[in-house]
């Protein structure tokens, strides 16, 4: 008895079928009234007591078997045309939903597109940095505050090992390795030490600049940020230099352009001012030549850095920059 069971079993997993009318062929010679799964069932009633037990089950898991190839076979037969596969090939396809660039992405893609067209390359560099190309070479006192603990990332082990806190790095290391002249621009992530809020992350990204050549005036890097705004912000977007001091550069200017939200006339966004800070610029400090090597004598420069969160909150009117790091779909996928 369990020999034949096994034989069927057998016999069962080789059947190939080619269309609805073999599987009904199927269905009557092993499962109808008459079939030869239901005669096993006949003949389980003369097993021996002891076999009972053994036989019965694998009867059961015969019949299983069989219910569930032929039911499988009848669905994949449903629906089909001249007996073919059941597929209907006219039907249209399951569409592909498609991501979005991230808006920090659409944000550093325009910078590096508007200052490629002014001529200006980009450059990248190490986002693990030592003191030299953070701190020293840019003119930073050994004491300066930025240095500190609360502001830096540092491995704790060695001081030397830090996060880089601006892309400044990566200049020094392009003006150590190349002589001007240079123009270009630095996108990446820095880090600093801060508390997380709506208006600071302790990770974000800058884009900064460079422009180094034997006649780089004032003038040049007042123009360059004008036609940069004027791109980015809308053609009649006008802008504003406020002094400032950064170790880096002398002079130094702050950079506001009238507010995206108001036009000038003072609103909650630009604390009634009518202006917008977008970034930092200034000459090139002449130690800082001195530091790569340069002559201070022979070669001049502007440079300039901004955040790119930060513009692209006034761009897209976004008012928490945490939301670029959550990656939460129903932001994303407004870009
Ligand atoms: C800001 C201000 C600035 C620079 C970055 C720079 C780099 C070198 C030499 C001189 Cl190697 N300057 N970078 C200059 C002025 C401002 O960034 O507010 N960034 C978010």
């Amino acid at each position: 008895m369990l020999d034949k069971i096994k034989a069927l079993q057998e016999e069962l997993e080789k059947i190939v079928v080619s269309g609805k009318e073999e599987v009904e062929e199927l269905r009557l010679k092993y499962i109808s009234k008459k079939g030869s799964i239901s005669q096993l069932f006949e003949d389980f009633k003369n097993v021996s007591p002891e076999q009972k037990k053994e036989v019965g089950q694998a009867i059961n898991t015969l019949k299983n078997f069989a219910l569930d190839k032929i039911n499988t076979l009848k669905e994949s037969f449903e629906g089909a045309v001249n007996g073919d596969s059941g597929l209907d090939l006219t039907m249209p396809g399951d569409s592909v939903k498609l991501g979005t660039r991230h808006p920090l992405s659409l944000v550093k893609n325009e910078i590096i597109g508007i200052f490629g067209r002014l001529g200006f390359t980009v450059a990248e560099g190490p986002e693990i940095e030592d003191d030299w190309h953070v701190f020293s070479a840019l003119n930073f006192p050994p004491e300066h505050p930025a240095r500190d603990m609360q502001d830096t990332f540092f491995i704790e082990k060695n001081p030397d090992v830090l996060l880089r806190t601006h892309t400044s790095s990566v200049q020094i290391r392009v003006m150590e390795r190349t002589q001007p002249p240079i123009r270009m621009i630095f996108p990446g992530r820095v880090f600093r030490n801060e508390a997380i809020s709506a208006r600071s992350h302790c990770i974000f990204h800058q884009i900064e600049g460079l422009y180094v050549d034997e006649n780089v005036s004032f003038a040049d890097l007042k123009q360059t940020l004008l036609q940069f705004a004027k791109e980015l912000f809308g053609e009649g977007t006008e802008i504003r230099l406020r002094p400032s001091y950064f170790p880096f550069t002398e002079p130094s200017a702050e950079v506001d352009i009238q507010c995206v939200m108001c036009g000038g006339s003072g609103c909650r966004v630009c604390s009634q001012t009518g202006w917008l800070e977008i970034l930092g610029s200034g000459m090139v400090d002449p130690e800082v030549f001195k530091m790569v090597g340069y002559d201070p004598e022979a070669v001049m420069g502007f440079a300039f850095g901004m955040g790119i969160e930060r513009i692209a909150m006034l761009k897209f009117g976004i008012d928490d920059l945490r939301l670029f790091f959550e990656n939460d779909l129903r932001f994303l996928m407004q870009f």
